[in-house]
């Protein structure tokens, strides 16, 4: 019985279907659904925190209003990611839990402090860049709920990106000093923003069944390479240097050839020892410990409109 299930799912995978939250599923598609969209949704939600820390020093007014319209998608994409790993049969608290507890992993770029405003312009630019490229063959992943979700997510990131990358052209054509900073924020940001797009194949566990399951429409190290291929030439029109002497163009295969990425970085950023992950971790503990009355409050209230009604 269980093996003919399993049969009419591949077809269905074969067949380019959406699989929706109530069709047959096996326990491991659900399951690593749960870690990739939740730890997804982990990631918007730390990922407001660095750019949070600049709303209030955002250099003019139209610089803040597009900054806090930012921050605010992500709380939106966040919130309709959580959505979407709930249809999997888990419950928001258990997904709070897990980040809280450290079980859940979030992105490892939003561990990297946010020094000066560049970095807004460099996080717009670099990280909502990687994520487009990563996010947009998602939008036919083969779980229903997190493709719809990514048709959204991916117009909205676009326009993050197009504000970032306006920063730091405006910073670029400034001043010496504000050059500096845009050069300085490239220059801290480069790296990362390679190695948030995960692991090498080699190295990826998950990829390979990932890829059978339509999950990941692609590999880390193809995404990986699309967006050096994007993203240098943008760096050599505004006239700032990508921090990687390796890197040059090849010919022959039609992609930029890279410098070698430190990945005991990487890793040691991962497992919780990267610049400010206890600082990203005890700021979404506090909130929700400081939310605790309010929730207390909206479901005392619901119950009392509850009872209003059977009466
Ligand atoms: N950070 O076998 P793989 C955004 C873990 S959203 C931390 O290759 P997979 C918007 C991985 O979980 C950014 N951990 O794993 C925004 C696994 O550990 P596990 C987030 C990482 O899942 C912009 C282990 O390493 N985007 O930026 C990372 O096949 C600006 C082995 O790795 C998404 O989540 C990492 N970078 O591929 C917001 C997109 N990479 O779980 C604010 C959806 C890997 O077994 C401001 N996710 N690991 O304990 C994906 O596409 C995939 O999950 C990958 C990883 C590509 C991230």
């Amino acid at each position: 019985q269980s093996r003919s299930l399993e049969e009419i799912f591949e077809q269905r995978i074969a067949r380019d279907e959406k699989i929706e939250p109530k069709d047959w599923m096996p326990e491991k598609y659900r399951k690593t659904h749960i870690r990739q969209i939740s730890q997804h949704a982990h990631s918007e939600i730390v990922g407001m925190l660095p750019e949070g820390n600049w709303i209030s020093r955002a250099p003019s007014l139209r610089r803040k209003v597009a900054l806090l319209a930012k921050v605010q998608d992500e709380a939106g994409h966040g919130l309709y990611l959580y959505s979407a790993c709930e249809t999997l049969g888990i419950s928001r608290e258990e997904l709070y839990e897990q980040l809280h507890t450290g079980k859940a992993k979030y992105s490892s770029i939003f561990n990297y402090p946010t020094l000066t405003w560049a970095d807004i312009g460099a996080i717009g630019w670099l990280v909502d860049g990687a994520a487009i490229i990563n996010q947009v063959p998602l939008c036919s992943t083969s779980y229903g709920p997190y493709a719809r979700a990514m048709i959204r997510v991916c117009k909205e990131e676009s326009f993050h990106q197009r504000q970032g990358f306006e920063i730091m052209m405006t910073l670029a054509k400034g001043t010496p000093e504000q050059k500096e900073m845009a050069q300085d924020a490239l220059n801290r940001w480069w790296w990362p923003s390679l190695m948030m797009l995960g692991p090498t194949d080699s190295e990826s566990v998950h990829t390979e069944q990932s890829m059978k399951w339509k999950l990941k429409r692609k590999t880390n190290d193809e995404l990986r390479q699309q967006f050096i291929d994007q993203t240098v030439p943008q760096a050599d029109l505004i006239g700032l240097t990508v921090p990687d002497p390796d890197l040059k163009w090849n010919e022959e295969t039609k992609h930029y050839d890279f410098g070698e990425i430190d990945w005991d970085e990487f890793w040691q950023v991962v497992k919780g020892h990267g610049p400010c992950n206890q600082e990203r971790l005890s700021a979404r503990v506090n909130a929700w410990n400081e939310g605790e009355w309010v929730r207390d409050a909206a479901m005392a209230y619901a119950d009392k409109q509850q009872e209003n009604k059977i009466k």
